[in-house]
């Protein structure tokens, strides 16, 4: 299935709801203050946030006022409204140092792991090479997971004992990336969002850690996110951001949820680029965000 159509079918959830509330709310009538409130509604159901919600509305009054306005040109303003939100963070995520040290972040489930494997499948077939190091140390199952997916597309993973210094083995894994030629570095980490002063002090201190071979990494933070927890993701980059400095977003398993709509409500409230998302388990299952792309899966226009 092409990407497009995978996006389209992942976010139809999404797209439904807001199709048929879209169907019954515009049919037929003048814009009045009663339709902006059914379709106010409609968005921050979408996910897409109260403050974007409010500021559609307010603009969509100001456009339209008492004009008669169809379904479709509704969605297609939508649509387009929409994409000009998400345009300034759809940004891809270049290598620009080499090493180019990446720490991947985020609560346990969003699908770290599994987007260093899809990350690293594109910079392999760009003829890059690539290493990665295997820090969440607490769960076996963890660094078992990284060690699959190493033999699966060939990439040699750093590993440490059971509950071992995560900050030690980056490091580690840094000083050999700069030995032995490679072009990115991943560093996985764990998601122990339940205690939050000793995720702080560890991720603090592989930062810490890293600066000693490298004054400049990590070159990218990236912060991985599930779209299928809506608002609790925004949540997230509040708490992460405070922790450590995030300077990249990848949304996951946007295949299936009706909560498609945090993406737009993330692109309105930070300025952090999205540089890819995820719409499946597979390796091939995730693509740069395009902002045109998007906003059309998202409300369901061609
Ligand atoms: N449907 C779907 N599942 C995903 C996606 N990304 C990751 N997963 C699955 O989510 C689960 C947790 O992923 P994992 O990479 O282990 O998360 P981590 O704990 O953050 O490292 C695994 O079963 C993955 O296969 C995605 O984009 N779509
Ligand atoms: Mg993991």
């Amino acid at each position: 299935m092409s990407f497009w159509k995978k996006l389209k079918t992942g976010l139809s959830k999404t797209s439904q709801n807001l199709t048929q509330g879209i169907t019954s709310v515009f049919t037929h009538r003048k814009l009045d203050e009663q339709t902006l409130d059914a379709f106010e509604e409609l968005l921050i159901q979408a996910d897409m946030g109260i403050k974007t919600a409010a500021e559609l509305r307010d603009l969509l009054k100001k456009q339209r006022m008492h004009q008669e306005i169809s379904e479709q040109e509704i969605k297609e303003w939508l649509a387009l409204e929409i994409q000009k939100i998400l345009e300034p963070v759809a940004l891809p995520l270049e290598i620009s140092h080499k090493p180019h040290v990446i720490l991947m972040i985020g609560v346990n489930g969003v699908g770290k792991t599994t987007t260093i494997a899809k990350l690293s499948k594109n910079w392999l077939a760009e003829g890059r090479k690539v290493l990665w190091a295997a820090g969440d140390t607490f769960r076996a199952a963890a660094v078992e997971q990284l060690q699959t997916w190493g033999a699966r597309l060939n990439v040699e993973v750093c590993t440490t004992k059971p509950g071992g210094d995560a900050a030690g083995l980056a490091f580690d894994a840094l000083k050999k990336a700069q030995d032995t030629n490679v072009d990115v570095l991943c560093i996985d980490t764990a998601g122990r969002l339940q205690n939050k002063t000793y995720l702080m002090d560890e991720l603090e201190k592989i930062v810490r850690v890293l600066k000693k071979a490298d004054a400049k990494a990590p070159h990218t933070v990236l912060l991985v996110l599930d779209a299928t927890t809506g608002q609790n993701a925004v949540d997230q980059v509040k708490i992460f951001n405070d922790i450590i400095g995030i300077n990249g977003l990848v949304i996951t398993k946007l295949d299936g949820t009706a909560k498609g709509g945090v993406v737009v409500s993330l692109s309105k409230q930070f300025s952090i680029p999205i540089i890819a998302l995820g719409v499946g388990e597979g390796a091939d299952d995730l693509k740069p965000f395009r902002a045109d792309d998007f906003a059309r899966a998202l409300v369901g226009t061609d």
